[in-house]
């Protein structure tokens, strides 16, 4: 074996992908379970769809299941979804069927991949690209290693026809467009309103509705859905995070 080749393949390879993502048609903030199924069912409709998670591992907050007990529940509509990917699953009582964490993560993963979504991870977004009329036309990435240690390194940007924010609670894409481009989402205030307190019912049912465009170029999905809008959160029932991420594929092909 010859190290030097060794590190030319990885060298290469990475560049090769790299480059070949800097336009693309669906750009997505966030490697969670709600970017993941959205970049899944965009890739496996032929669309060049890009995921950029700040992280080392995929999954956000669901491999961690319910305070470190790996499990999450799905109610049936969610089930629907678990079906869809060959996820295995037990009916705790009617209602309420259980799902290994770490199962459902890495098949997402592996399907989103395999279907032709790309995921980087260690690499944060940190800005949206706009046009002159402030339409969000991709995203503003750097290294983060680079955003961790506090590196005054200026950042790269990549184009894309549709950006989706799935950062999770945080909405991290929705608060850098409020703080540089103004009170200009969607919403009742025009700013990110903020999660309410756990009420997974409400939660789960408003998720759905929320998963839209909040500004133009720019869609929500998953937990920063319920954030912008101002929803309460749900805990470690995980269905609304998979049907939000089918919707924002659906909403994001039809804006192509
Ligand atoms: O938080 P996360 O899992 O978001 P989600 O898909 O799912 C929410 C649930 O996990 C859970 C819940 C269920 O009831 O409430 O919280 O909405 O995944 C968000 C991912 O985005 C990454 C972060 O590391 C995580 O993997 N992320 C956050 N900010 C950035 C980012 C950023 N600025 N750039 C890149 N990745």
């Amino acid at each position: 074996m010859d190290d030097i080749k060794i590190s030319r393949a990885i060298a290469d390879s990475f560049m090769k992908d790299f480059l070949d993502s800097m336009e693309m048609d669906v750009a997505i903030a966030g490697a969670g379970p709600s970017g993941m199924v959205a970049a899944y069912y965009l890739a496996k409709k032929g669309i060049k769809t890009v995921i950029f998670e700040r992280g080392l591992r995929v999954g956000g907050g669901m491999p961690g299941g319910g305070m470190m007990f790996n499990r999450i529940v799905f109610q049936e509509e969610g089930k629907t979804i678990l079906n869809e990917f060959g996820i295995r699953s037990s009916e705790y009582e009617p209602g309420y069927h259980i799902a290994d964490s770490i199962e459902t993560v890495s098949t997402i993963c592996s399907k989103a991949i395999q279907a032709g979504a790309k995921i980087f991870n260690l690499i944060s977004v940190e800005d949206v690209l706009i046009r002159k009329d402030e339409r969000i036309i991709g995203l503003v990435l750097n290294w983060s290693a680079v955003t961790m240690a506090n590196l005054h390194v200026d950042p790269l940007s990549v184009r894309a026809n549709a950006v989706i924010d799935a950062t999770g609670h945080a909405a991290e894409i929705c608060r850098v467009v409020t703080r540089k481009l103004g009170p200009k989402l969607n919403t009742a205030t025009g700013e990110v309103i903020g999660e309410k307190s756990m009420l997974a019912e409400v939660g789960e049912k408003d998720l759905i509705d929320n998963t839209r465009e909040v500004y133009p170029g720019l869609l929500v999905t998953g937990m920063a859905a319920n954030a912008v809008y101002g929803s309460p959160r749900m805990g470690a029932i995980f269905g609304g995070m998979l049907l939000s991420g089918k919707k924002a594929a659906e909403v994001a092909a039809g804006s192509l």
